[in-house]
């Protein structure tokens, strides 16, 4: 049956189900009424696939039956290894646009023009959960981008965190199977509350600093939309001279940074475990497509010199206020992939992906990445040529030797599959165009040492905690509290608070007190004295860098019946301007009629709506509906949550019983917004660009 296609013209087409494939995977449009006829992966058509080939109706199936056998064995072997980390992701196509050229400091092709439009894919996942886990697990954001430029693709592979838990890559399994679910009982799924995480963290004082930002919001994003991107290492820039710059790479969203808090995430968890993936399919499908800057870090080795840290220490930042990251283009993502599997689940992202132009630094994780993301790729899509998948291949001209192999679709063509050949015939490299490693100076003995300068693991961990507002700082507190009190082993939390100490005595305490430790052990001691003199970077705090306004954002409208109509039109009109949408939930899913007869549909009905799915709520009800509300526990939820989470709460004066059963007085703040007339949706509407109202956090003790 023909389904519409989707309404933005950009986004895929394919998700309409009136188009076929043709053989070469061209799109044709049916004519109105015509079906394709199904046929076997071999091409022969078929006549019944209702109905195994039997003897008899009620005989045995017979081994001749080659459409079944074809269909059962594809069906069997559908599934791939999943990614050993960040297996569940969720992409989207789009573009990177070029600001100016940066021919200065590099001959990337990509960075050339000013204007110039690359193609884009671009993978968000979380690191630790299977596939099939929640979106709200606390835990890094993978942050993949694949820029199809005119030399090659480049990938940047980062994080939306721009530090690491450890220093050297070789101790990349271990930190991996530590946050795993414990390999004897195979659980706890997509957390790291549990003994075994926390245990090797413990141990390792390196990951003090990325303990911080893992503990702190940005482990649970509102949105991908909504969370920055970081290369995490230094790389390096190369111009046509083949002089080096340093470089790091941050991706800054324009709608602003935004999380939840962790009493939310918990819940969006059960209401929507897809709320991440939900939440950028209807924005690019809406035609609110997201964008990002990309912002660049330039310095030079004296530059680099400067600080007592180490630019290849992936433990550690260069606070923007110290160097301020420099916009050079931005990524725009507007089209949903044809279909995920495809797409999503078989690119291949890999860090040794980089143009001419573009130099990887020493910083030893990134060495060791180079090699794994090769290594993994033939583990997971099980042939040297997953280069020939569309979504892999480069989209400029590409020409090698490379052949044969499992699923080769695309071998070199003539004699000579070799060079040099006397025939003329195939490429040769150019010395010119070609990639040229930056010739840094290189001399040493053969050791395995970690260098000296990386020994400072404390002093940006405490930078990172005092650049936070206070209801960050709470945030990270609670978060050490929750984590560590899911952790058995009285000495586990002991050793954590003994790294706290070594970071900030006040956050130690707090931790220590609310896990119910009176003797505070002796701090950690720390190969380098942690300082304390770093100047805060407000750069580093998420409510600090907020959106300026509610764009992008979501409204949840409950309503009931008899519900002011010219109300309900004002707010969705101040809703729209806002660029900012709405859904409306209601005691039944077929909706309610509004006080002048009009038809209200429902998105939601009231146990499946929660308002820890939307950033604002307002309560459009009559006096009955508050009623009738007030007696079910999800109407009462659905108010307490939005309070006790800092909300906005715009509602109707009859809506106030409601919110006394849900033990909220209406009086208690300003974020507490009544709806008398047209004009108040306007104001409840600017109110919400503040997001949340943190002054009620300490009341309601998150
Ligand atoms: Fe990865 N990482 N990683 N990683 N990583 C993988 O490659 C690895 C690290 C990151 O959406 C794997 O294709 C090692 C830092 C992202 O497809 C694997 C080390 C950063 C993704 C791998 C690291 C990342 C991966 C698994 C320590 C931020 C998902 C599947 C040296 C800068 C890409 C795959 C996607 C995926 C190895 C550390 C980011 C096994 C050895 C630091 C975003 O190759």
């Amino acid at each position: 049956m023909a389904r519409k296609a989707a309404t933005n013209p950009n986004a895929a087409t394919i998700h309409d189900q009136t188009l076929v494939r043709g053989q070469g995977g061209e799109l044709h449009q049916l004519a109105e009424g015509k079906t394709v006829i199904l046929t076997t992966a071999q091409g022969s058509p078929v006549a019944d696939d209702q109905n195994t080939l039997k003897i008899g109706a009620r005989g045995p199936a017979l081994l001749e039956d080659f459409h079944f056998r074809e269909k059962i064995f594809h069906f069997d072997h559908e599934r791939i290894p999943e990614r050993v980390v960040h297996a569940r992701g969720y992409g989207a196509h789009g573009f990177f646009e070029t600001y100016d050229s940066l021919a200065k400091y590099t001959r990337a092709d990509i960075f050339q023009r000013a204007g110039e439009k690359t193609p884009a894919f671009v993978r968000f996942s979380t690191v630790a959960g299977s596939k099939g886990s929640f979106d709200l697990a606390r835990d890094v954001r993978g942050f993949a981008v694949k820029l199809y430029t005119k030399e090659g693709n480049w990938d940047i592979v980062g994080n939306n965190i721009p530090v690491f838990f450890i220093q050297d890559a070789i101790k990349f399994p271990d930190v991996i199977h530590a946050v795993k679910p414990e390999p004897d009982r195979e659980f706890p799924q997509a957390q790291s509350a549990h003994d075994t995480f926390w245990d090797f963290i413990s141990l390792t004082p390196e990951s003090m600093h990325m303990i911080m930002w893992v503990m702190s919001d940005r482990a649970i994003p509102r949105s991908f939309r909504f969370m920055q991107g970081f290369g995490v290492h230094t790389f390096r820039l190369v111009n046509a001279a083949d002089e080096s710059t340093f470089v790091k790479f941050i991706w800054k969203p324009k709608l602003g940074m935004q999380s939840v808090v962790w009493n939310e995430a918990v819940k969006i968890n059960g209401a929507d475990p897809d709320f991440h993936r939900r939440d950028l399919w209807n924005a690019i499908q809406a035609g609110q497509f997201p964008q990002w800057e990309l912002c660049l870090q330039l310095f030079d080795q004296e530059f680099a010199d400067s600080f007592d840290f180490d630019i290849l220490d992936p433990t550690k930042i260069i606070p923007e206020e110290v160097l301020p990251p420099v916009p050079v283009g931005r990524l725009v993502l507007d089209r949903m992939p044809d279909n995920f599997f495809a797409e999503t689940e078989q690119v291949a992202f890999m860090t040794q992906n980089v143009p001419p132009g573009i130099d990887f630094s020493n910083d030893p994780l990134l060495q060791g990445r180079n090699f794994s993301y090769l290594d993994t790729q033939l583990k997971r899509l099980g042939s040297p040529n997953f280069t020939h998948l569309p979504i892999n291949a480069p989209k400029c001209p590409f020409h090698h030797f490379q052949q044969d192999g499992h699923m080769a679709m695309r071998n070199p063509v003539g004699r000579a599959n070799y060079q040099p050949n006397s025939f003329g015939v195939g490429p040769r490299e150019s010395s010119e165009r070609g990639f040229r490693s930056f010739a840094d100076g290189e001399a040493g003995q053969k050791v395995r040492l970690r260098p000296e300068s990386f020994a400072d693991h404390y002093s940006q961990a405490g930078q990172f905690f005092n650049s936070q507002t206070p209801p960050e700082q709470r945030h990270i507190a609670q978060a050490l509290t929750f984590e560590l009190s899911k952790v058995e082993s009285p000495a586990i939390r002991e050793r954590m608070i003994a790294h706290l100490l070594s970071i900030d005595e006040v956050l130690a305490s707090t931790v220590a007190d609310k896990l119910g430790i009176t003797d505070l052990p002796k701090a950690a001691d720390a190969a380098v004295a942690p300082r304390r003199d770093l100047e805060p970077s407000p750069a580093l705090s998420i409510i600090e860098n907020g959106p300026h306004s509610f764009e992008g954002r979501k409204v949840g409208v409950l309503i009931s019946n008899g519900a002011d109509a010219a109300l309900f039109k004002a707010l969705q009109a101040a809703i729209e301007i806002e660029g900012a949408t709405m859904e409306v939930i209601a005691l039944k899913v077929g909706g309610v009629q509004a006080d002048d007869g009009t038809k209200i549909i429902a998105k939601h009905m009231i146990d499946g709506g929660p308002s820890v799915l939307f950033d604002a709520v307002a309560l459009l009800l009559t006096e009955e509906g508050a009623e009738l509300l007030a007696r079910e526990a999800a109407a009462r939820d659905f108010v307490a949550d939005a309070f006790a989470h800092c909300k906005f709460i715009g509602f109707t004066p009859a809506a106030v019983p409601l919110l006394a059963k849900a033990g909220v007085d209406p009086a208690s703040d300003e974020g507490l917004i009544s709806l008398t007339d047209g004009d108040a949706a306007g104001t409840y509407m600017e109110a919400c660009r503040k997001l949340r109202l943190w002054a009620r956090e300490t009341s309601v003790k998150l």
